[in-house]
């Protein structure tokens, strides 16, 4: 028996796991890790299962290689030469990458994809993030000049928070790293705090809040906008942070009266009214909206009038507002103004935004005749069969490439029209540290996880993996050692720091700086030197790692030594930090935002549709991978189309009900609830198993949502899927 401390890698909320481990290796026992300063011991059942999915049987042990229609295993040096060969047969504009939601997560995805991306040489560059959270960055990057720059509201210390569109109780929070949220909202009301859900379901979130306000789907800028129109109508605005552009929001905002929003949103025009008045009111106050609020028609718009209400209430940047995390690993800003739209999709003429195309338009990519039509597909830690728009068209799309390799431990929907399966060691032989994630939390915070067990000798790990590839991609050969490319980041790493006027390394040989780093991977080295650089790092970091003791610096031997993570302290103002806009002020109205307000103003008029389709979140669920972990599946998790119990009883629907959009059809088992609004009708996304070796997975197949969602209707400014508010019919099957 031994005990190991690890971060769950599974969702946002990092929380500390204990592993209890037996000789053979074998997971015994996962619970919450008590010493962990972040997530004091919380775990959830997704965490607790942590064991049996890693030790899933269905999981791929060896490279696969698919040959006249059949799977064989083969070495990996064998599965590298079949990569090159097949990339190889395709120039680089015509080559895509997709890069899924688990690669955010992973050290492999953070540290190894942008190499990738460069070497394919194509701008056909897709990720999960356009079925998510890019009009988050879009607006963030056109109001602060970075598109990493998303405040996070100060959980802890808030005395309101407005949270619309998120479900943390069931998806432990996103774009706002919290562990234990549920145990942090209920702390905001013990002491005083007030809490209000916005959301067409009265969610375990919503229930456990001071009020639930029931809105129409894809309707949350009209709210906003009716909230900052009142803020301005009465004068109780309190900008407390340098801002340019707060004439035009006011213009823009002309019009949007609560009685005129509140036609639209289904929300009493007194309550609009009367939540600007209490946030306006409340010693501090934050606005949260995740993703019920972006993956919608008017996404963009949604994100910017979040932010826009947390300066005009003078609680962007302060303690208990909308803050900006500052985590270990933070490297040198980005020097010039964010735009998007530096390029255009092909087929549809979608604008790039950070250097990304929507996943909406990537079947269009792959089926349109043409030069710099997709014919070689990469795909990392996704499963776009299932999760992206209209899936089921991609199914078919992904089927014509001439080539397709993924990086994945399951042969699944998506992963099955590859020619090459490359799967990852597993989560216990893989080390761990969230460079995306630590960038959101609301304490600033460091853990780093080294690898549990081993791998066999001949095995890569996922960063080799992604390594490897990018180096066969630029045409270094499947035989190029994959740590040449590690020296040559952590080179230009280096040289960049000593290089950078004022850097606390300037002027130093990096050469020097190189020898004194320390780890056992490429990885670990480069995770040494960003935490040696990083705001408290070893080499003059300017903040202490440990308020308490001073401390003489982060690094990963620092880390090494506090294997339950260490706790740097609550959120700072910094907004002179962050801010990278050419004004130096934030952006209260950015032309490209302002433009998109008049069909906002459009939509004013509208007749909505009779139904609406939105998504949910199950606590045992994620996404589409973990339906294959018996104790996982069942219960209550199912694959179900929620709908109000009048509704279902005026169209006669019990049973079995068919659901049609303008992009697909299905026959789904309804089930009727009044926590739904009546004309809302929720069905879970990631489901819809076929075609794979995922034995329980097949038990519990369900349909995929996204056969439903239209690929054709994007969030303009981001390109960002609209998932949610998706008109459909419904008829008793
Ligand atoms: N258990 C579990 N956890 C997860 C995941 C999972 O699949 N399962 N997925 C992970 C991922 S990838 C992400 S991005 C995060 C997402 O984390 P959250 O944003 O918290 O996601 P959801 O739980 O889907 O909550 C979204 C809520 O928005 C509501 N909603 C739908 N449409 C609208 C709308 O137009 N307006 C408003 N105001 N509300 C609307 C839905 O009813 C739902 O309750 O969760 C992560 N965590
Ligand atoms: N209708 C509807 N659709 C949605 C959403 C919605 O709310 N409604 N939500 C959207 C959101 S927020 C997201 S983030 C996307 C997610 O979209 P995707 O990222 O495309 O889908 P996932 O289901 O997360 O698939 C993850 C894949 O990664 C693999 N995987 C797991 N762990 C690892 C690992 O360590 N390494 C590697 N290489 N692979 C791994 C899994 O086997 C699986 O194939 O779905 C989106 N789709
Ligand atoms: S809440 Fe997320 S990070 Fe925490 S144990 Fe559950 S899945 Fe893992
Ligand atoms: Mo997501």
């Amino acid at each position: 028996m031994r005990t190991a401390h690890r971060t769950c890698p599974l969702c946002e909320a990092v929380c500390g796991l204990t592993i209890t481990l037996d000789d053979g290796g074998r997971v015994t026992g996962v619970r919450g890790d008590d010493a962990d300063p972040f997530s004091k011991g919380f775990i959830c059942p997704k965490g607790a299962s942590l064991g049996r999915l890693d030790e899933d049987p269905d999981r791929l042990s060896a490279p696969l290689v698919r040959r006249d229609g059949a799977w064989h295993e083969v070495s990996w040096p064998e599965a590298f030469a079949a990569v090159e060969r097949g990339l190889g047969a395709v120039p680089g504009p015509s080559r895509a990458v997709y890069l899924g939601n688990p690669s955010a997560h992973t050290m492999a995805g953070t540290l190894y994809g942008t190499a990738l991306i460069r070497s394919l040489g194509t701008r056909q560059v897709y990720s999960a993030s356009t079925a998510d959270q890019m009009p988050k960055h879009v607006s963030a990057g056109l109001m602060f000049g970075d598109p990493l720059a998303i405040p996070v509201p100060d959980l802890d210390r808030t005395d309101f928070l407005l949270m619309l569109g998120a479900n943390p109780l069931e998806s432990n929070g996103s774009l706002c790293t919290a562990p234990d949220f549920p145990g942090r909202l209920k702390a905001l009301r013990a002491r005083g705090g007030r809490l209000v859900v916005v959301d067409p379901r009265r969610t375990r979130t919503a229930a456990l809040a001071d009020e639930h306000v029931f809105a129409r789907p894809g309707t949350d800028a009209h709210l906003l906008m009716g909230m900052v129109h009142t803020l301005f109508a009465e004068k109780l605005t309190d900008v407390r942070v340098p801002v340019t552009g707060l004439e035009e929001l006011e213009e823009a905002a002309a019009g949007f009266t609560p009685e005129a929003c509140a036609a639209v949103c289904g929300v009493p025009a007194e309550r609009i009214s009367g939540l600007a008045r209490e946030l306006a009111a409340a010693p501090t106050a934050a606005v949260y909206g995740r993703i019920g609020t972006c993956t919608v028609e008017f996404g963009t718009l949604a994100q910017w009038l979040v932010d826009v209400l947390n300066v005009l209430t003078g609680n962007l940047d302060r303690p208990g507002g909308a803050m900006f995390p500052c985590p270990a690993t933070e490297g040198p800003r980005r020097r010039s103004p964010y735009t998007t739209g530096r390029w255009h999709s092909r087929v549809r003429g979608l604008p790039e935004a950070n250097g990304e195309l929507p996943v909406a338009t990537l079947a269009d990519e792959i089926e349109t005749p043409g030069e710099g039509q997709i014919r070689a597909l990469v795909t990392v830690a996704g499963n776009p069969v299932l999760s992206a728009p209209g899936g089921a068209r991609l199914d078919g799309a992904l089927a014509r490439l001439d080539f397709m390799v993924s990086v994945d431990p399951y042969l699944n929907e998506t992963t099955r029209h590859a020619h090459v399966i490359l799967p990852p060691p597993r989560v216990l032989q893989s080390g761990h540290y969230d460079f995306a994630l630590l960038g959101f939390a609301v304490r600033d915070y460091t853990r780093y996880s080294p690898p549990v067990l081993p791998t066999a000798e001949d095995r890569p790990s996922e960063s080799q993996i992604l390594a490897r590839l990018a180096m066969i991609a630029s045409g270094q050969g499947a035989e190029a050692d994959p740590g040449l490319l590690d020296e040559l980041i952590l080179d230009q790493t280096l040289r960049k720091a000593v290089e950078t006027p004022g850097s606390p390394v300037e002027g130093r040989d990096p050469a020097e700086l190189r020898a004194l780093l320390t780890g056992t991977t490429g990885a670990e080295l480069r995770l040494d030197a960003m935490l040696r650089l990083g705001p408290y790092g070893a080499w003059g970091g300017r903040l202490p790692y440990d308020g308490a003791s001073g401390g003489d610096g982060l690094s990963l031997a620092t880390l090494r030594e506090h294997p339950h993570g260490l706790d740097l302290g609550p959120l700072r103002p910094r907004l002179g930090e962050v801010l990278r806009t050419a004004s130096g002020a934030v952006e209260l109205a950015p032309e490209t935002i302002t433009a998109d307000v008049a069909r906002l103003r459009e939509a004013l008029g509208r007749e909505a549709s009779p139904f609406v389709l939105i998504g949910r979140r199950h606590l045992r669920s994620n996404n589409s991978w973990m339906h294959n972990v018996a104790p996982l599946v069942g219960g209550s998790n199912r694959c179900t189309l929620q709908i109000h119990p009048d509704d279902a009883e005026r169209l006669g629907l019990d049973g079995r009900a068919v659901v049609r959009s303008a992009a697909g059809e299905l026959t789904v088992p309804v089930e009727t609830t009044d926590t739904i609004m009546r004309g809302v009708v929720s069905l879970p996304h990631g489901w819809g198993h076929a075609g794979t070796t995922q034995a329980v997975a097949a038990e519990h197949a369900g349909v995929s949502a996204n056969v439903l969602t239209d690929a054709s209707v994007v969030d303009p400014l981001s390109g960002n899927a609209v998932f949610n508010g998706v008109p459909v019919t419904l008829t008793p099957a």
